[in-house]
Protein backbone atom coordinates (compact mmCIF):
# COMPACT_ATOMS: atom_id res chain seq x y z
CA UNK A 1 0.00 0.00 0.00
CA UNK A 2 1.30 3.26 -0.61
CA UNK A 3 1.18 6.66 1.30
CA UNK A 4 -2.15 8.39 -0.04
CA UNK A 5 -2.26 12.25 -1.01
CA UNK A 6 -1.64 14.47 1.99
CA UNK A 7 -5.06 15.49 3.17
CA UNK A 8 -5.32 19.25 3.98
CA UNK A 9 -7.11 20.62 6.77
CA UNK A 10 -7.70 24.59 6.45
CA UNK A 11 -4.00 25.50 7.40
CA UNK A 12 -4.02 28.09 10.01
CA UNK A 13 -0.20 28.43 11.32
CA UNK A 14 2.66 27.03 8.12
CA UNK A 15 6.15 26.78 8.97
CA UNK A 16 8.06 28.18 6.37
CA UNK A 17 7.03 30.42 3.71
CA UNK A 18 9.05 31.88 0.41
CA UNK A 19 9.13 35.71 0.70
CA UNK A 20 9.06 37.88 -1.96
CA UNK A 21 11.66 40.82 -1.83
CA UNK A 22 11.65 44.17 -2.81
CA UNK A 23 13.66 47.34 -3.26
CA UNK A 24 13.09 49.11 -0.28
CA UNK A 25 13.15 52.75 0.28
CA UNK A 26 14.12 54.83 2.63
CA UNK A 27 12.75 54.20 6.24
CA UNK A 28 11.03 51.18 5.23
CA UNK A 29 11.74 47.55 5.68
CA UNK A 30 13.70 45.58 3.77
CA UNK A 31 12.30 43.08 3.36
CA UNK A 32 8.09 42.64 2.15
CA UNK A 33 5.82 41.73 4.81
CA UNK A 34 4.39 38.19 3.46
CA UNK A 35 1.04 38.35 2.37
CA UNK A 36 0.76 34.87 2.48
CA UNK A 37 1.00 34.22 5.68
CA UNK A 38 -2.58 33.41 7.81
CA UNK A 39 -4.18 37.31 9.37
CA UNK A 40 -4.87 34.98 12.53
CA UNK A 41 -1.04 34.53 12.90
CA UNK A 42 -0.18 38.18 11.76
CA UNK A 43 -2.81 39.31 14.55
CA UNK A 44 -1.41 36.74 17.60
CA UNK A 45 2.39 38.19 16.51
CA UNK A 46 1.34 41.35 16.92
CA UNK A 47 -1.49 41.63 19.78
CA UNK A 48 1.62 38.96 21.46
CA UNK A 49 4.04 42.04 21.68
CA UNK A 50 1.96 44.58 22.80
CA UNK A 51 0.63 42.44 25.69
CA UNK A 52 2.14 42.72 29.00
CA UNK A 53 4.32 39.98 29.53
CA UNK A 54 5.30 40.50 25.76
CA UNK A 55 4.81 37.11 24.09
CA UNK A 56 5.51 35.04 21.18
CA UNK A 57 4.22 31.79 20.16
CA UNK A 58 6.78 28.77 20.25
CA UNK A 59 5.39 27.05 17.19
CA UNK A 60 7.41 30.23 15.14
CA UNK A 61 10.86 28.64 15.97
CA UNK A 62 10.11 25.82 13.65
CA UNK A 63 11.23 27.30 10.32
CA UNK A 64 13.93 25.73 7.88
CA UNK A 65 16.68 27.09 10.03
CA UNK A 66 15.20 26.67 13.50
CA UNK A 67 13.74 22.83 12.58
CA UNK A 68 18.04 22.17 11.88
CA UNK A 69 18.85 23.96 15.07
CA UNK A 70 16.14 22.03 16.97
CA UNK A 71 17.59 18.54 15.47
CA UNK A 72 20.97 20.03 17.23
CA UNK A 73 19.50 20.27 20.34
CA UNK A 74 18.21 17.17 20.28
CA UNK A 75 22.22 15.55 19.93
CA UNK A 76 22.85 17.67 22.84
CA UNK A 77 25.20 16.49 25.45
CA UNK A 78 22.47 18.76 28.06
CA UNK A 79 19.23 18.30 26.52
CA UNK A 80 18.71 14.80 27.91
CA UNK A 81 15.51 14.34 26.71
CA UNK A 82 15.80 12.64 22.89
CA UNK A 83 18.03 10.07 24.04
CA UNK A 84 16.69 9.42 27.08
CA UNK A 85 12.71 8.93 25.18
CA UNK A 86 14.34 7.16 22.88
CA UNK A 87 16.39 4.30 25.30
CA UNK A 88 12.56 4.08 27.01
CA UNK A 89 11.33 3.30 23.50
CA UNK A 90 13.97 1.00 22.75
CA UNK A 91 13.30 -0.82 25.90
CA UNK A 92 9.78 -0.74 26.28
CA UNK A 93 8.04 -0.63 22.50
CA UNK A 94 7.31 -4.63 22.73
CA UNK A 95 4.97 -4.01 25.87
CA UNK A 96 3.56 -0.69 24.71
CA UNK A 97 2.86 -3.47 21.14
CA UNK A 98 0.65 -5.80 23.38
CA UNK A 99 -0.99 -3.73 24.79
CA UNK A 100 -2.30 -1.80 21.95
CA UNK A 101 -3.02 -5.20 20.52
CA UNK A 102 -3.02 -6.29 16.45
CA UNK A 103 -4.36 -4.08 13.64
CA UNK A 104 -4.32 -0.68 15.53
CA UNK A 105 -4.68 2.27 13.45
CA UNK A 106 -0.94 4.82 14.17
CA UNK A 107 -1.90 8.36 14.31
CA UNK A 108 0.81 10.42 15.30
CA UNK A 109 0.44 14.46 16.41
CA UNK A 110 3.71 16.89 14.96
CA UNK A 111 5.10 13.78 12.81
CA UNK A 112 8.05 16.04 11.97
CA UNK A 113 10.78 13.57 10.90
CA UNK A 114 8.55 10.31 12.43
CA UNK A 115 12.03 8.87 13.72
CA UNK A 116 10.86 7.40 17.34
CA UNK A 117 7.16 6.14 15.39
CA UNK A 118 9.88 4.03 13.83
CA UNK A 119 10.20 2.01 16.98
CA UNK A 120 6.22 1.36 17.49
CA UNK A 121 5.65 0.46 13.78
CA UNK A 122 8.45 -2.22 14.08
CA UNK A 123 6.81 -3.77 17.55
CA UNK A 124 3.15 -3.38 16.46
CA UNK A 125 1.40 -6.24 15.32
CA UNK A 126 -0.16 -6.07 11.84
CA UNK A 127 -0.77 -2.44 12.27
CA UNK A 128 -3.28 -1.43 10.22
CA UNK A 129 -2.89 1.96 9.38
CA UNK A 130 -0.74 5.41 9.68
CA UNK A 131 -1.73 8.50 10.14
CA UNK A 132 1.08 10.60 10.38
CA UNK A 133 -0.40 14.97 10.84
CA UNK A 134 1.98 17.32 10.68
CA UNK A 135 1.71 21.54 9.33
CA UNK A 136 4.84 21.35 7.45
CA UNK A 137 2.84 19.65 4.24
CA UNK A 138 6.36 19.24 2.22
CA UNK A 139 7.91 17.34 4.54
CA UNK A 140 4.96 15.38 5.55
CA UNK A 141 4.62 13.71 2.20
CA UNK A 142 8.44 13.36 1.92
CA UNK A 143 7.74 10.77 5.02
CA UNK A 144 5.00 9.62 4.47
CA UNK A 145 6.50 8.15 1.10
CA UNK A 146 9.80 6.81 2.63
CA UNK A 147 7.05 4.62 5.33
CA UNK A 148 5.00 3.61 2.66
CA UNK A 149 8.22 2.08 1.25
CA UNK A 150 9.65 0.53 4.33
CA UNK A 151 6.35 -0.73 5.56
CA UNK A 152 4.64 -2.07 2.87
CA UNK A 153 0.64 -3.44 3.45
CA UNK A 154 0.96 -0.57 6.29
CA UNK A 155 -1.99 1.90 4.66
CA UNK A 156 -0.43 5.69 5.11
CA UNK A 157 -2.63 8.16 5.70
CA UNK A 158 -1.00 11.77 6.18
CA UNK A 159 -2.76 14.81 7.20
CA UNK A 160 -1.55 18.23 7.02
CA UNK A 161 -2.75 20.08 9.83
CA UNK A 162 -2.20 22.54 12.93
CA UNK A 163 -3.04 19.25 15.49
CA UNK A 164 -3.76 22.12 17.78
CA UNK A 165 -7.15 22.76 16.41
CA UNK A 166 -9.87 20.17 15.19
CA UNK A 167 -9.34 17.58 13.47
CA UNK A 168 -11.12 15.05 10.78
CA UNK A 169 -8.60 11.89 10.33
CA UNK A 170 -8.66 10.75 6.71
CA UNK A 171 -10.76 8.03 5.71
CA UNK A 172 -9.10 4.70 5.47
CA UNK A 173 -9.17 2.66 2.39
CA UNK A 174 -12.15 0.32 1.93
CA UNK A 175 -10.22 -2.83 2.43
CA UNK A 176 -8.62 -1.41 5.61
CA UNK A 177 -9.51 -3.91 8.80
CA UNK A 178 -8.80 -1.82 11.73
CA UNK A 179 -9.30 -2.43 15.46
CA UNK A 180 -8.31 1.02 18.02
CA UNK A 181 -7.20 4.21 17.43
CA UNK A 182 -3.64 4.99 19.25
CA UNK A 183 -2.43 8.38 19.18
CA UNK A 184 1.23 8.68 20.03
CA UNK A 185 2.32 12.35 21.14
CA UNK A 186 6.02 12.13 21.80
CA UNK A 187 9.17 14.28 22.57
CA UNK A 188 7.60 16.19 25.66
CA UNK A 189 5.86 18.47 23.31
CA UNK A 190 2.75 18.83 25.65
CA UNK A 191 5.19 20.57 27.87
CA UNK A 192 4.89 23.16 25.57
CA UNK A 193 0.97 24.03 26.16
CA UNK A 194 0.34 25.89 29.25
CA UNK A 195 -1.94 23.28 31.67
CA UNK A 196 -5.38 24.58 30.74
CA UNK A 197 -4.66 24.44 26.36
CA UNK A 198 -2.98 20.59 27.66
CA UNK A 199 -6.48 19.81 29.15
CA UNK A 200 -7.91 21.32 25.78
CA UNK A 201 -5.39 19.39 23.60
CA UNK A 202 -5.88 16.17 25.33
CA UNK A 203 -9.32 16.13 25.67
CA UNK A 204 -9.12 16.68 21.74
CA UNK A 205 -7.04 13.61 21.32
CA UNK A 206 -9.57 11.59 23.41
CA UNK A 207 -12.28 12.43 21.04
CA UNK A 208 -10.42 11.79 18.09
CA UNK A 209 -9.37 8.33 19.67
CA UNK A 210 -12.69 7.41 20.73
CA UNK A 211 -13.76 4.37 22.62
CA UNK A 212 -11.17 2.24 23.72
CA UNK A 213 -8.24 4.68 22.41
CA UNK A 214 -5.25 4.67 23.61
CA UNK A 215 -2.78 7.93 23.78
CA UNK A 216 1.12 7.17 24.15
CA UNK A 217 2.08 10.35 25.66
CA UNK A 218 6.46 11.30 26.37
CA UNK A 219 6.51 13.52 28.53
CA UNK A 220 9.19 15.60 30.44
CA UNK A 221 9.51 15.00 34.71
CA UNK A 222 10.06 17.02 37.08
CA UNK A 223 14.12 16.64 38.51
CA UNK A 224 16.93 18.82 40.15
CA UNK A 225 17.03 22.55 38.36
CA UNK A 226 20.64 22.66 37.76
CA UNK A 227 19.91 19.70 35.15
CA UNK A 228 16.70 22.08 33.72
CA UNK A 229 19.10 24.93 33.73
CA UNK A 230 21.75 23.36 31.30
CA UNK A 231 19.42 21.68 29.37
CA UNK A 232 18.24 24.89 27.77
CA UNK A 233 21.59 26.76 28.74
CA UNK A 234 24.00 24.88 26.53
CA UNK A 235 27.29 25.20 26.33
CA UNK A 236 28.05 25.70 22.86
CA UNK A 237 25.03 28.16 22.54
CA UNK A 238 22.61 26.15 20.41
CA UNK A 239 19.34 26.80 22.12
CA UNK A 240 20.25 30.79 22.33
CA UNK A 241 20.76 30.72 18.58
CA UNK A 242 17.79 28.33 18.31
CA UNK A 243 15.34 31.45 20.74
CA UNK A 244 16.89 34.02 18.70
CA UNK A 245 16.20 32.75 15.28
CA UNK A 246 12.59 33.63 15.98
CA UNK A 247 13.22 36.96 15.71
CA UNK A 248 15.14 36.33 12.24
CA UNK A 249 11.91 34.98 11.04
CA UNK A 250 10.06 37.89 11.84
CA UNK A 251 12.46 39.81 10.03
CA UNK A 252 12.05 37.84 7.07
CA UNK A 253 8.96 37.10 6.63
CA UNK A 254 6.41 40.30 8.54
CA UNK A 255 8.94 42.73 7.60
CA UNK A 256 10.11 43.42 11.05
CA UNK A 257 13.13 44.85 12.25
CA UNK A 258 14.52 42.86 15.15
CA UNK A 259 18.45 43.57 15.86
CA UNK A 260 19.00 39.79 17.51
CA UNK A 261 22.37 41.52 19.16
CA UNK A 262 19.88 43.56 20.99
CA UNK A 263 18.64 40.43 23.03
CA UNK A 264 19.89 38.02 25.65
CA UNK A 265 18.27 34.35 25.38
CA UNK A 266 17.64 33.82 28.88
CA UNK A 267 16.61 30.67 30.30
CA UNK A 268 15.54 29.61 33.92
CA UNK A 269 13.29 27.12 36.02
CA UNK A 270 10.63 27.99 37.85
CA UNK A 271 9.77 25.10 40.37
CA UNK A 272 6.94 26.69 41.60
CA UNK A 273 4.95 26.94 38.24
CA UNK A 274 6.53 23.45 37.09
CA UNK A 275 8.23 25.05 34.07
CA UNK A 276 11.22 26.06 32.21
CA UNK A 277 10.48 29.57 30.58
CA UNK A 278 12.56 30.62 27.78
CA UNK A 279 12.99 34.61 27.35
CA UNK A 280 14.49 37.20 24.71
CA UNK A 281 15.42 40.12 26.69
CA UNK A 282 16.46 43.72 25.63
CA UNK A 283 19.76 44.81 26.24
CA UNK A 284 18.34 48.48 25.20
CA UNK A 285 15.21 50.96 24.82
CA UNK A 286 14.48 50.68 21.35
CA UNK A 287 11.62 50.53 18.78
CA UNK A 288 11.30 48.12 16.19
CA UNK A 289 8.39 47.62 13.47
CA UNK A 290 6.26 44.36 12.69
CA UNK A 291 4.31 44.02 10.17
CA UNK A 292 3.25 47.49 9.89
CA UNK A 293 3.11 48.03 13.69
CA UNK A 294 5.55 50.39 16.03
CA UNK A 295 6.57 48.19 19.42
CA UNK A 296 8.64 49.97 21.93
CA UNK A 297 10.78 47.49 24.19
CA UNK A 298 12.45 48.57 27.84
CA UNK A 299 16.13 48.03 28.63
CA UNK A 300 15.53 44.58 30.51
CA UNK A 301 12.01 43.72 29.46
CA UNK A 302 11.07 40.38 27.53
CA UNK A 303 9.43 39.08 25.10
CA UNK A 304 8.82 35.14 26.88
CA UNK A 305 9.37 32.84 23.61
CA UNK A 306 8.71 29.43 25.65
CA UNK A 307 7.56 27.52 28.23
CA UNK A 308 8.45 23.96 28.55
CA UNK A 309 6.30 22.54 31.72
CA UNK A 310 7.41 19.67 33.60
CA UNK A 311 5.01 17.13 35.57
CA UNK A 312 5.24 15.15 38.24
CA UNK A 313 3.61 11.27 37.37
CA UNK A 314 1.07 12.21 39.83
CA UNK A 315 0.48 15.88 37.85
CA UNK A 316 0.69 13.53 34.86
CA UNK A 317 -1.89 10.60 35.84
CA UNK A 318 -4.11 13.99 37.61
CA UNK A 319 -4.18 15.78 33.81
CA UNK A 320 -4.53 12.55 31.87
CA UNK A 321 -7.94 12.00 34.23
CA UNK A 322 -9.21 15.27 34.07
CA UNK A 323 -8.78 14.61 30.06
CA UNK A 324 -10.84 11.45 29.87
CA UNK A 325 -8.04 9.16 30.07
CA UNK A 326 -6.71 6.58 32.18
CA UNK A 327 -3.24 5.39 33.06
CA UNK A 328 -2.46 1.81 32.53
CA UNK A 329 1.08 2.14 32.14
CA UNK A 330 4.07 4.63 32.51
CA UNK A 331 7.66 3.67 31.77
CA UNK A 332 10.48 5.73 32.91
CA UNK A 333 14.43 5.47 32.69
CA UNK A 334 16.47 4.59 35.49
CA UNK A 335 17.01 8.56 36.56
CA UNK A 336 13.40 9.28 36.33
CA UNK A 337 14.05 12.31 33.79
CA UNK A 338 11.51 11.49 31.00
CA UNK A 339 8.46 9.12 30.97
CA UNK A 340 6.41 7.86 28.60
CA UNK A 341 2.91 6.93 29.58
CA UNK A 342 -0.33 4.32 28.32
CA UNK A 343 -3.23 6.56 28.06
CA UNK A 344 -6.66 4.32 27.86
CA UNK A 345 -9.32 6.79 27.20
CA UNK A 346 -11.46 6.23 30.16
CA UNK A 347 -15.00 4.48 29.61
CA UNK A 348 -16.89 7.05 31.56
CA UNK A 349 -15.53 10.07 29.23
CA UNK A 350 -17.76 12.60 28.82
CA UNK A 351 -17.34 14.24 25.56
C1 LIG B 1 9.81 20.69 21.42
N1 LIG B 1 9.98 20.88 22.86
C2 LIG B 1 9.53 19.70 23.61
C3 LIG B 1 11.30 21.37 23.28
C4 LIG B 1 11.34 21.54 24.81
O1 LIG B 1 12.28 21.01 25.40
O2 LIG B 1 10.44 22.16 25.37
C5 LIG B 1 11.66 22.68 22.60
C6 LIG B 1 12.93 23.25 23.10
N2 LIG B 1 13.11 24.48 23.55
C7 LIG B 1 14.35 24.67 23.90
N3 LIG B 1 15.01 23.54 23.72
C8 LIG B 1 14.15 22.64 23.20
Amino acid sequence: MTAGPVERAPERYPVTHDVSRHEAGEGEPRTAPNDAWPEVLRAEVVAGLRSRPKTLPPKLFYDERGARLFDQICGLDEYYLTRTELAIMRAHAGEMAALAGAGCVLVEYGSGEALKVRLLLDALREPAAYVPIDISAEQLARVAGAIAAEYPGLAVRPLAADYTGPLTLPELPADVRSSRRVAYFPGSTIGNFHPPEALAFLRGVARVCGDEGVLLLGADLRKDPAVLHAAYNDAAGVTAAFNRNVLARLNRELGATFDADLFRHYAYYNPVAGRVEMHLVSLEEHTVRVAGERVSLDRGESIWTESSYKYSPCELETLASRAGFEVVRAWTDADALFCVLYLEVSAGRRG
